[in-house]
């Protein structure tokens, strides 16, 4: 029987989960005791876990390995029975969240920084995972946070590293190990949601699928799925080994970072589908050839298609979106007669909605989408959808999207990122729009009338709680908006989010090019949030 050792330790005062978790470089996670008393905090945290199974995971980036180790060794300190681990320290975070709920883990800790850089000096980040399989609620989050401003001291059990390389169950610190395969059950799950037969038929048909893992955690997933399951060539599988700092690149599946892809798709010798995720999976790019689809349009498309695929053949119970996502959706759960939510940015927000039925899709404009078979955002998930709506219609993605919005109408979307700009700065531009709100409603900005201003709040309709402060959002006569916020998921200075949208009916003007239609939006942003004048910047860094 192994030791358990109680180590002192100074609290951190910055260990305030963001969006999704504790996101920081990877220095600050390697101060001696920082990983371990953020983790403690997580336990401290949660009440009736003794003899119970923990799930660990993360995207493979680097420093995974290390805190795996640890986080085994404080599981069994702490009294858990068993932890499952992912072969190789791999679990994409919707692959982790389907063995918490398949297993019926306590829950699960993720090591993920999602789509941000990894290396030495790079990202690294923590989550937890509640019983659900989904992301903490803010009122755990919260908790965790006001217990890592206090803790004095954590529980470690020494014992020799876990093999992470070697399948099977072993017994360490009065604790069962299970080193398990990371893609099975997720291969298994999928099969049961979509009609295998038919994409392969569609493959073999010759529709050619490219898929850009990114050199993060997706590659082993796609290479069992796509090739291997459904028959795509494996050459068309790019990027599939995981590196730990992702080839020196950002494993972000956007327009920016996945340009080769993009550009591809958009030559004469084009793929039919191209799709990328990111550094842990959850997040998904869909372009037919000639043609990007916005996640908000994907996210519309796929509610309104998904009774095309087996695993929702009875219909969908309704649609939940995060606010800054476009309103494309909406008018699919109108048609379709169901629900539709709007909720703050981050996925833990769709838990309760899930959990209580009155959502079956969820999605968000930072490229994730997924749907009540997981609690996580999914991102391989969204590659199988569409490609089982593509094998159920036999029409290519150009012509689905352009009749989707000949039926639905056209929501012209962009979000603007203006990233690594000052703090101060960024607080200073949304203080000054917060303080202004009241007097918007009946001004004019940039030849547009302002019908309403305010700063979104939240109220979950299934536990009551309410979260304030969640994006500033400004009207205008005819339904266009603005939202403006400040990210939740950077490691360094602020980054600026602009989200423009405005539907149009007519479908003889669906075709302009999307910056183009969103001029007039663009300036008013400008104008109304001063930011070319605060933040010094005479554009965006990103444009999606
Ligand atoms: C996380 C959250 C998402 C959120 C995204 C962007 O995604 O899970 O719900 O939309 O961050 O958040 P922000 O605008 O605050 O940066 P991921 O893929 O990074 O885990």
């Amino acid at each position: 029987m192994s030791q358990t050792e109680t180590v002192s330790v100074k609290a951190f005062a910055d260990q305030k989960p963001g969006t999704s978790g504790l996101r920081k470089k990877v220095p600050v996670f390697q101060q001696p005791g920082y990983t371990e008393a953020f983790i403690q905090s997580i336990f401290d945290s949660l009440e009736n876990y003794e003899g119970k199974t923990l799930v660990i995971g993360g995207d493979g980036r680097y420093y995974n390995r290390e805190v795996i180790q640890i986080a085994i060794r404080m599981a069994a300190a702490n009294g858990f029975g068993r932890v499952l681990v992912g072969q190789g320290g791999i679990l994409s975070t919707p692959a982790a969240s389907n063995i918490i709920r398949k297993y019926k883990a306590f829950g699960g800790i993720i090591l993920s920084a999602s789509h941000n850089p990894g290396g030495p000096n790079e990202d690294f980040g923590i989550k937890y995972n509640v019983s659900n399989g989904g992301p903490a609620p803010e009122k755990i989050t919260e908790a965790i946070f006001a217990r890592s401003k206090e803790i004095d001291r954590y529980l470690i059990a020494d014992f020799d590293d876990v093999d992470l390389e070697e399948l099977g169950t072993r017994e360490a610190g009065g604790m069962t190990i299970e080193v398990i395969d990371p893609v099975a059950d997720y291969a298994e799950l999928m099969e049961t949601l979509f009609d295998f037969d038919a994409i392969r038929a569609l493959i073999r048909d010759g529709f050619k699928v490219t898929f850009d893992a990114m050199h993060a955690v997706t590659g082993p997933y796609a290479r069992e799925i796509l090739v291997n399951r459904l028959g795509a060539d494996p050459k068309l599988v790019l990027n599939d080994t995981p590196l730990e700092d992702f080839g020196g690149h950002h494993p972000d599946p956007n327009l920016v970072h996945a340009k080769d892809l993009h550009d591809r798709m958009m030559s004469d010798t084009a793929p039919d589908f191209g799709a990328a995720s990111d550094g842990d999976g959850d997040r998904n790019l869909i372009i037919g050839k000639g043609i990007f689809v916005t996640p908000s349009d994907s996210l519309a498309m796929l509610a309104a298609n998904a009774h095309l695929a087996p695993g929702y053949k009875d219909g969908i119970a309704g649609i939940a979106r995060s606010m800054p996502t476009s309103g494309a959706a909406d008018r699919v759960a109108e048609k379709l007669g169901v629900e539709m939510h709007e909720t703050p940015t981050g996925w833990k927000f769709f838990g309760n909605l899930l959990d209580a039925g009155k959502v079956t899709i969820c999605g968000e404009e930072s490229a994730g989408t997924g749907s009540s078979h997981v609690r996580e955002k999914d991102g391989l998930w969204a590659v199988l959808l569409w490609l089982n709506i593509l094998a159920a219609r036999r029409e290519s993605v150009k012509e689905i999207v352009e009749d989707h919005w000949a039926t639905y109408g056209r929501t012209y979307y962009s979000r603007h990122d203006y990233e690594g700009i000052d703090t101060d700065k960024a607080n200073r531009l949304m203080d000054e729009l917060n303080a202004k709100l009241a007097t918007l409603p009946g001004q004019t900005v940039a030849d547009m009338t302002v019908v309403k201003a305010d700063n979104f709040t939240y109220h979950d309709p299934v536990d009551g709680s309410v979260s304030k402060n969640q994006g500033i959002r400004i009207f205008f006569e005819g339904g266009a908006r603005i939202v403006f916020r400040l990210s939740g998921t950077g490691t360094s200075g602020a980054t600026l989010r602009v989200y423009m949208e405005f539907f149009e009916p007519e479908p003889s003007r669906h075709g302009a090019e999307t910056q183009a239609a969103l001029a007039g939006l663009i300036a008013a942003a400008d104008e109304v949030a001063r930011i070319t004048n605060i933040t010094g910047r005479d554009g965006p860094t990103v444009i999606t």
